[in-house]
């Protein structure tokens, strides 16, 4: 027989915010920060537009697809879907995946829409639970002055205050609020600090649930 060493989890970390909250930036440098440490760190992002459905999505979001509201609902969710049994695979064997987005916008972005917040939640049912949520706490008045908008589908003052709205309506005991109008510095010292003691904890055991 062979004897298998059993490895340390990976921790699944993930970043949410408005848009424009600061929240790709700080993920790229968590992790660097994380790489620089020597641990087994990758960045991920949802939606991943690198797929079929991701491109679907990306062609949705730039308005060059009209999609019913609740196709696109399932296909931001499927594009998860499609990524969870390598998400897992990576976080049992040891690499902690920092993910920019998850079901939280895809709760709050449909639901802004007035969906029916219980039917949003439904096809995220399933998904790896996350060890932490990071969530950069930014007034959507405030998010809108930084430099503007782009020309995204939902890049809109008013419809940034209902998914702030609707953010607040799914914060759980895995989220950790860091005020996004900190500067930079502080925010990304804050985020380093949440995701060691998340990081420490996984490797000490705890287990990842569904
Ligand atoms: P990003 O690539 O992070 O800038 O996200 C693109 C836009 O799509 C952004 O406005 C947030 C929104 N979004 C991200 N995930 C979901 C989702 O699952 N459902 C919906 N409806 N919108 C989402
Ligand atoms: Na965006
Ligand atoms: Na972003």
């Amino acid at each position: 027989t062979e004897s298998k060493t059993s490895v340390a989890r990976g921790s699944l970390i993930i970043l949410e915010g408005l848009d424009r909250s600061g929240k790709s930036s700080q993920c790229a440098k968590l992790v660097s920060y994380l790489q620089g440490k020597g641990l087994s760190v990758e960045a991920w992002r949802f939606p991943d537009r690198t797929t079929v459905i991701g491109q679907m999505i990306s062609s949705y979001l730039s308005n060059e697809s009209h999609l019913d509201d609740k196709v696109i609902h399932l296909l931001f969710s499927a594009n998860r879907w499609e990524k969870r049994a390598l998400m897992e695979s990576k976080l049992t064997s040891g690499t902690t995946l920092i993910v920019d987005r998850y079901s939280y916008s895809g709760v709050a972005f449909s639901a802004a829409k007035g969906l029916d917040f219980q039917w949003c939640k439904a096809p995220e049912e399933g998904l790896i639970a996350p060890d932490l949520v990071l969530y950069l706490d930014i007034p959507p008045e405030k998010a809108a002055e930084r430099g503007g908008y782009g020309t995204e589908r939902y890049e809109k003052l008013e419809f940034q205050k209902k998914v702030a709205e609707h953010y607040y309506a799914l914060r759980d005991s895995s989220w950790e609020v860091v005020d996004g109008c900190l500067k930079m510095e502080s925010v990304e010292e804050q985020l380093r600090e949440i995701a060691m003691n998340c990081i420490s904890k996984c490797q000490n055991g705890k287990p990842l649930v569904n």
